[in-house]
């Protein structure tokens, strides 16, 4: 009874506007800030059901709308295991957000409860984490997640505060894991298996020495802000922080971030001539996506771009080298440490950047767009690196992988002078440093700092590694984009019929072309991606198939 009313208590507080309708895509709901407070509210409810279903587990809900305008704003829901909320619950979570009145609200949530088993009622609680990064809508939406949670019987809510993306989804994986969650603790673990790694770098010095001064875009969101936080701990960076957020600095996301620096592949707001030859890094919004950057000239504006795709490059090309010591080194101690690597990527990956993995021998798989379908497939390795050329991406390690490297570690600890204990040890150090809840810039851009330093190599070494076909990214508006299916990871269209046809057509007529179509999950558009030899030919094939598709 408790429970009905408060149900619809809560539905009547935050009605649904007439002609609102919520979908629950590749990043949770999204739309503009102000318009948001009922579906907040209803991820609410579904994150502290989410949470009695799974025996009072941990869950996160973050508010944000990550790399899009600041007057955007956005919620999404994260499982116990850091990651995004299974997907047979986004059905529900759509049905749930359009509920049009509290008496098809309550009826909802009954019938699923019912559906699924759900305790409600009983001694059962829930604990839903929260956290919103910097736009001026999230405290607004952060009380109306409050108040849906709360119509749960035995919630508990938690709020974290103003954070990252990955703070949070990190948060809700440690403390389901049982290991310490405080923001605190993340800083200290970054902070420290960074330092681990550096004194984990080969003896023998000699060849090209990393400058130690970053400058790092901050897309005047929340990264930036963490960032300066924890930058003065940090031993052998420099780290200079533009774009932090602070009063003055600009707007969320304006001109700036990893998003813009990625698609327009000019410097960000704030940078000029005077950082030239400088290695730079830049974040998204909420700082779950990273990529790095230089400027070669100060003639314009132009920047030589280390995307996602050369981000994964550099973190596989490190762990199988660490593999290869431990485990091809014949003259020394016989251990070994059998693992399967893995390389996710999706179709907007460069291909350059496929031909170069696959060139090394590693299997590399696709997925369709979006974290959740990455992630899911990385987690099928012992070693599962996924990136988005975005920028977004991580490594994940299996448990028994980790148990095993840490024996194979204290087998090798009595000869520490070893090369073999010495490669294990940096896996570990990485397996510490990089945030396997979710992509997360801050760890990301510490792992990529350290890896650099390994390998001696300077911004240039790394973005030579292959050279990037040239390509273009269109949207199209259309009336309704869910008429676009696509199957083999969105490498093809396979509804409308005749539509792929045309694409192969106008492929043919390009070297090196590769197109495909798909409809956006956070946008409402039908995005064009093409690939060809050259940039005007990019251009020119993307062009043509967006005309097909409008
Ligand atoms: P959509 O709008 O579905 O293309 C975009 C990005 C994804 C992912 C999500 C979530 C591109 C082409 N797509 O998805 O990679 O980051 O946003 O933020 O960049
Ligand atoms: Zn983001």
């Amino acid at each position: 009874q408790e429970q009905r009313r408060r149900l619809l208590d809560v539905a009547s507080r935050f009605p649904l506007p007439s002609g609102c309708r919520f979908s629950y895509g590749t990043a949770g709901f999204r739309a503009d800030g102000a318009t948001m407070a009922p579906a907040v509210c209803r991820a609410g409810i579904l994150a502290a059901l989410r949470s009695v279903k799974l025996a009072g587990a941990a869950v996160g809900i973050v508010i944000t709308a990550s790399h899009n305008p600041i007057g955007d704003n956005g919620v999404k829901i994260a499982d116990p295991d850091g990651g995004m909320m299974d997907q047979q619950w986004e059905p529900f979570a759509d049905a749930l957000a359009n509920a049009p009145d509290p008496d098809a609200l309550l009826q909802m949530v009954l019938q699923f409860v019912k559906d699924e088993g759900i305790p409600l009622g009983g001694h059962h609680t829930a604990q839903v984490l929260l956290g919103r990064d910097t736009r001026p809508t999230g405290e607004y939406l952060l009380d109306a997640a409050l108040q849906g949670i709360n119509a749960i019987v035995g919630a508990h809510a938690i709020d974290m505060g103003i954070l990252t993306t990955p703070q949070l989804h990190w948060m809700v994986w440690s403390k389901n894991k049982g290991t310490k969650a405080s923001e605190s603790d993340y800083f200290t673990q970054l902070i420290n298996s960074f330092r681990r790694m550096l004194e984990l770098l080969p003896k023998d010095k000699g060849g090209y020495e990393l400058a130690k001064k970053l400058i790092v875009d901050g897309a005047n969101g929340i990264g930036g802000v963490k960032l300066e936080q924890m930058k003065a701990e940090l031993s052998g960076l420099d780290i200079i922080v533009r774009n932090s957020g602070k009063e003055g600095e600009g707007i969320l996301n304006h001109l700036c971030g990893a998003d813009f620096v990625q698609k327009e592949r000019v410097t960000p707001h704030g940078f000029g001539p005077e950082d030239v030859g400088v290695r730079c890094a830049s974040l998204d919004g909420d700082a779950d996506r990273l990529v790095y950057f230089q400027m070669s000239s100060s003639s314009d504006n132009k920047v030589d771009l280390v995307d996602g795709d050369k981000i994964l490059s550099l973190f596989a090309l490190f762990i199988r080298e660490q593999l290869d010591v431990i485990n091809n080194n014949g003259s020394q101690v016989d251990k070994s440490l059998p693992a399967r690597l893995g390389i996710v990527q999706t179709a907007y990956a460069n291909g350059a950047s496929t031909q170069f993995l696959k060139g090394l021998g590693l299997e590399v798989v696709f997925t369709p767009t979006g974290v959740k379908y990455l992630h899911k497939k990385a987690l099928e390795y012992d070693i599962g690196i996924y990136f988005e050329a975005n920028g977004h991406g991580t490594v994940v390690f299996s448990e028994d992988f980790i148990s095993q490297l840490e024996s194979l570690s204290n087998d090798l600890s009595s000869q520490a002078a070893n090369s073999q204990y010495h490669a294990a040890m940096r896996l570990m150090a990485a397996t510490q440093l990089i945030n396997q809840a979710v992509g997360d810039a801050l760890s990301g851009l510490l792992l990529v700092e350290a890896i650099l330093q390994y390998k001696r190599w300077s911004f240039q070494n790394w973005c030579e590694l292959y050279s990037d076909l040239p390509s273009r990214q269109l949207k199209v508006k259309v009336v309704d984009r869910s008429s676009i299916v696509t199957t083999d990871a969105e490498t093809k269209v396979s509804q409308p019929s005749s539509l792929q046809e045309l694409i192969d057509k106008e492929t043919a007529n390009y070297t090196q072309g590769r197109c495909f179509v798909r409809p956006s999950g956070t946008e409402d558009v039908v995005r064009v991606y093409a690939e060809a030899s050259t940039q005007v030919e990019a251009d020119s094939l993307a062009k043509s198939v967006a005309h097909h598709v409008e």
